[in-house]
């Protein structure tokens, strides 16, 4: 190894014990069948509550990000151990959050407790410890199994398989086996400004997904909420009815001057306003294509505008520019 890192512990699989699973405490219980990790060459930081990733949220988002802030010039790159469930939220959201990042955030985690046998947690960490040691990756990436993924663009998509995750819209950014092979190629620039954090985020937001036959009625208490932006997940190239009944609750929306973001209900492929007749008046009614961004990345994106206090319009100009590699 040759960079100094920073290992934070959230909580995740990856630290669990007992039955039902929850998360230990106590690093020497976690580690008590590696003893190849009591002299890791690691700080070792753990956060004061460690959560199933379920229970993860925007206070603990920005409480990780703050120490990612006060400890970035004492570390060559961090490695957190994270829940695999809302890893690709944490990572997406970090990634919006830590402007300017020189060195890499490695997120990680397993399917099965390092503290048990055959599980798939050792190789994880010490993969992404040695990545994040070696490579000077200025990006919020996941490392899980043999893959490095940029964070904002992966997707949890198994809960079983070693192979848990997946950057459905943009290649890998690194391939481990015997060797590490890292594709600079796709890797970010380092930039040229100082690293900065924002501090903010918005959690005023709603999910919708749609389904045929829904019916609209039923979400029209929204409008009285104080929600101020909308994931509407759609079919296909970002396809919706074309119901009066439908258009009508996005006109309300719009006319509220709630965002409405458009994500496909698909993994691969892109949103594409118009391509159909039936997603043609999406575009008069204000809906913002999030074109090939998942699902986590566009959540996170609207919260972070929305903690920046960003208008209606601002939002409606700013959500489709690429903030940290999350759109093509
Ligand atoms: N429920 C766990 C979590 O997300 C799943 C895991 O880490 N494999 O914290």
């Amino acid at each position: 190894m040759k960079g100094q890192i920073l290992l934070i512990n959230t909580g995740g699989t990856i630290g669990m014990i007992g039955e039902p699973l929850h998360p230990s405490k106590n690093w020497k219980e976690i580690t008590k069948n590696h003893p190849i990790l009591w002299d890791f060459p690691v700080d070792y930081y753990q956060m004061q509550s460690l959560v199933d990733s379920s229970d993860m949220n925007p206070n603990i988002w920005l409480e990780l990000a703050k120490i990612i802030k006060e400890n970035y010039e004492d570390y060559d790159g961090f490695v957190i151990l994270h829940g695999t469930d809302t890893m690709s939220y944490t990572a997406s959201v970090l990634s919006f959050l830590c402007k300017n990042l020189g060195k890499p955030i490695i997120l990680t985690g397993s399917q099965v407790p390092l503290a048990k046998p055959r599980s798939d947690a050792l190789q994880n960490l010490i993969t992404a410890v040695q990545i994040a040691s070696q490579y000077k990756i200025p990006e919020v990436c996941i490392l899980f199994r043999d893959t490095l993924l940029r964070g904002n663009r992966s997707k949890k998509v198994d809960a079983t398989n070693y192979f848990g995750f997946s950057s459905p819209n943009y290649s890998v950014l690194g391939e481990i086996g015997a060797e590490i092979k890292i594709s600079w190629d796709k890797i970010l620039t380092l930039p040229k400004e100082p690293f900065r954090l924002e501090e903010e985020l918005s959690a005023d937001i709603l999910v919708l997904e749609i389904f045929p036959g829904m019916n609209v009625n039923f979400y029209r208490g929204i409008l009285q909420s104080q929600i101020k932006g909308m994931i509407l997940k759609t079919f296909g190239n970002g396809n919706a009815p074309t119901s009066p009944a439908f258009l009508d609750f996005l006109k309300e929306l719009q006319e509220r001057k709630i965002s409405v973001v458009n994500v496909t209900q698909c993994i691969h492929g892109s949103v594409e306003h118009g391509k159909y007749a039936c997603s043609h008046s999406l575009i008069s009614l204000g809906v913002i294509s999030a074109k090939d961004m998942t699902t986590e990345a566009s959540i996170t994106k609207l919260m972070y505008l929305l903690g920046k206090k960003c208008s209606y319009e601002e939002i409606q100009e700013n959500f489709q520019k690429n903030f940290a590699g999350e759109i093509s």
